[in-house]
């Protein structure tokens, strides 16, 4: 049965096959929820993931999963330890776990990644916790024969005030089809200077849905151009270069398929460090996208770190469409 999915009011109705809530530690019966300030007028929102056919419900180590045979929404909630280095530990515990899943579950592809770090950008014993993250990551994709570097899952890593670990995840049975962004250097090659072991994620993938749809999964986006953050202190300029590489990847992934995606039409979720900035990030996504597009009135405005402390925001989205890979 074809998937497909939307950004909607949390208390839209049970959902068939899943939802990840946004706003709400557990978005009143979804599957889970993202414990965040929500900046957005419309409150608590729910990434609906509707399927069909029989939803079998599982768990795997700290993973616990739905799926009815073709597609698998995840989710692992990990709490720390006192002990040193315990991001890396939970990181590569988690994803042994998740990958775990997939074979349990029979469901092998990553289709897309949710990564919500407690304190994201504090310093965890000599290195900071999203690069002993990235250590434990990039070492349970490498142990488990997963593509660590090109063809890695589209993801997205953001910093949460407190609580767990939180990573969600969405699979299928065929593998999606990579796309990275020609303004950037792909993340899984970023320099040493960003931590020892790069991130392990692609810029965005292409995936067949069924019923003639096609998904386009963008990773968390942000103001980098080739590895380099750029305008340091300038939400505004942030947000506009944000776009620009949004732009870039919907761009390259347009090159692999004939369907009709547009930065004007995504389900965005759009993640502001200071809550303070959230009405300068809007405003320069209604000047350049327009206040009525799809992408301005469905976004999500949340609040949370990102991955580098010198970034204000970060914009992530997924879109479907009617159309063919590689067309
Ligand atoms: C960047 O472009 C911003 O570690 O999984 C974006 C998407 C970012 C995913 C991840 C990190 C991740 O490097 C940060």
């Amino acid at each position: 049965m074809p998937l497909s999915g939307s950004l909607r009011l949390a208390d839209a109705g049970a959902p068939p096959f899943g939802a990840f809530g946004y706003g709400d530690a557990d978005a009143g019966g979804w599957l889970s929820g993202v414990d965040a300030q929500v900046l957005s007028p419309g409150g608590p929102v729910a990434d609906v993931w509707q399927a069909g056919g029989d939803i079998a419900v599982g768990t795997t180590g700290a993973a616990h999963w739905r799926s009815d045979g073709q597609w698998l929404l995840g989710r692992i909630d990990l709490n720390e330890g006192p002990e040193a280095r315990t991001l890396e530990i939970l990181a590569h515990r988690a994803y042994q776990d998740l990958f775990q899943t997939l074979k349990d579950a029979g469901c092998p592809h990553l289709l897309r990644i949710w990564n919500y770090l407690p304190r994201i950008n504090a310093d965890g014993g000599g290195l900071e916790r999203y690069r002993q993250f990235n250590l434990g990551r990039q070492q349970a994709f490498l142990e488990a024969g997963q593509a660590a570097f090109d063809g890695a899952p589209a993801a997205c890593a953001l910093g949460i005030r407190q609580g767990a670990l939180g990573i969600r995840f969405l699979a299928g049975q065929r593998a999606p089809l990579p796309i990275e962004n020609p303004r950037q250097v792909s993340a899984y090659r970023y320099p040493s200077a960003y931590g020892p072991r790069a991130p392990t994620f692609s810029r965005a993938a292409l995936a067949e849905m069924g019923g003639g749809d096609i998904a386009l999964f963008i990773s968390g986006t942000a103001s980098i151009v080739g590895h380099e953050s750029v305008h340091i202190g300038d939400v505004t300029a942030q947000t506009q270069e944000t776009l620009r590489n949004l732009a870039a990847v919907i761009g390259a992934a347009r090159q692999r398929t004939d369907a009709p995606f547009d930065v004007t039409a995504l389900d965005a979720v759009v993640y502001v460090r200071h809550a303070a900035d959230a009405p300068a990030v809007r405003r320069v996504l209604e000047a350049e996208l327009g206040a009525e597009s799809r992408t301005v009135r469905q976004a999500v405005f949340l609040e949370a770190d990102v991955c580098r402390q010198d970034l204000l925001v970060e914009i992530e989205a997924h879109a479907v469409a009617p159309g063919r890979l590689d067309a």
